[in-house]
């Protein structure tokens, strides 16, 4: 399972430097109308733990996809909905990075100073609204024949969109409606962009910048969509992502920051989609695997093989912190913290498993 992650906003918010942190690629610079597509491993500082301990000859991370997606209009005055193309890209991601400028132009940008993060994100929200409401009708308008012979099914599932409707023509977006499992359903062909969670990322002008009255600004925003934000300052960070590894620990810290920001970013965007991620360890390889919060033991012993799920028998279990706690599997047999469960066991965080199974 390789998640999606899109970076949304406004022109000139940061959205291909903070794509650059993240991959280290650099690409392209200040242009802002391509669009960069990526697969990058999700860091994960256990996984060095893991190492220390198992000296495995392969190591797999997580990884997930990651699109930096241009230019929706700065100007709201622009007529909206004018970015179809764009919109089209955001159909295809999981979750929406919404980068929002927190920042004051350098003496270099010749992008002006009216920094307004609530109206930065309005602007794009009303966006992705009119394109839903656009789609919400194509669908009402084709399911106009069965309404009229009286299908009662259509009828139900028109309704339910003409209400979804009605609600972004009042200004609020499809995933703040709380919708019911039926106008889930009615509405899931739809795929609807306003839909879609969002994580924030107020991208400051430097770390020392921390608390500024922008990122305070944003967070009635981010109660509203029961979400939230991730301060990173883009550019220190895509600085840091171009030096040696030997060194990067080094300047984070000189910024007060223990991690790369992009970790505490993906980390955000994991626990934004209910994801949780559990370990195989051993001599032949570290792997990281990816699977929902509460999935069952079979159902997340399926994504390393179906024969797992097919057969599955019983999953030995260690967690993480108990393994870096008392130092090797051995200590952690031995305080009895290694436990067997079965069908009925829901995967945490963190875990440690080996799944024992039978396919004869
Ligand atoms: N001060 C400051 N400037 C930034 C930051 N992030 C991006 N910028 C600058 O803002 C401009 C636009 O950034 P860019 O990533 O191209 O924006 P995009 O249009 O959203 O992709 C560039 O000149 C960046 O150097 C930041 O965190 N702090
Ligand atoms: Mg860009």
């Amino acid at each position: 399972m390789s998640l999606t992650c899109g970076l949304v906003g406004l022109t000139a918010c940061g959205k291909t430097t903070i794509y650059n942190a993240i991959t280290a690629s650099g690409a392209a610079g200040y242009d802002g109308t391509e669009m960069h597509r990526v697969i990058v491993n999700v860091p994960d500082p256990r996984i060095q733990v893991l190492v220390k301990l198992y000296n495995p000859a392969k190591i797999v991370p997580a990884t997930m996809q990651l699109v930096d997606i241009p230019g929706l209009a700065a100007d709201s005055a622009i007529k909206p909905g004018h970015s179809s193309r764009l919109l089209s890209h955001i159909k295809d991601v999981d979750v929406l990075l919404h980068v929002v400028r927190c920042f004051e132009a350098g003496d270099t940008f010749a992008q002006g100073d009216d920094i307004n993060p609530v109206r930065d994100v309005e602007t794009v929200d009303l966006e992705l609204m009119v394109a839903d409401s656009q789609t919400l009708q194509n669908k009402i308008a084709r399911l106009s024949k069965k309404t009229r012979a009286g299908d009662s099914e259509a009828i139900r599932q028109v309704a339910d969109c003409e209400k979804v409707k009605k609600g972004l023509d009042q200004g609020i977006p499809a995933r703040r409606q709380r919708l019911n499992d039926k106008e889930s359903d009615s509405v899931r062909e739809c795929n609807l962009v306003s839909l879609k969670p969002v994580l924030y990322i107020a991208n400051i002008k430097s770390m020392g910048d921390h608390g500024n009255g922008y990122v305070e600004a944003l967070q009635t925003i981010i109660d509203a969509d029961s979400s939230e934000a991730v301060t990173i300052c883009g550019r220190d960070e895509a600085d840091i992502s171009q030096l040696d590894p030997a060194d990067r620990q080094e300047f984070l810290a000189e910024l007060g920051l223990q991690e790369s920001s992009m970790t505490r970013l993906l980390q955000a965007a994991y626990r934004k989609l209910g994801l949780v991620n559990f370990f195989t360890v051993g001599e032949d390889e570290v792997h990281v695997w990816t699977c929902h919060r509460g999935d069952k033991a079979p159902v997340a012993a399926g994504k390393i093989h179906s024969d797992m799920e097919r057969g599955f028998i019983r999953m030995e279990v260690m967690r993480y912190d108990d393994l870096l706690e008392l130092g090797s599997e051995a200590a952690v047999i031995k305080a009895g913290k290694r436990r067997l469960e079965g069908k009925t066991y829901e995967i945490q965080e963190g875990d440690v498993v080996t799944v024992l199974f039978n396919t004869s």
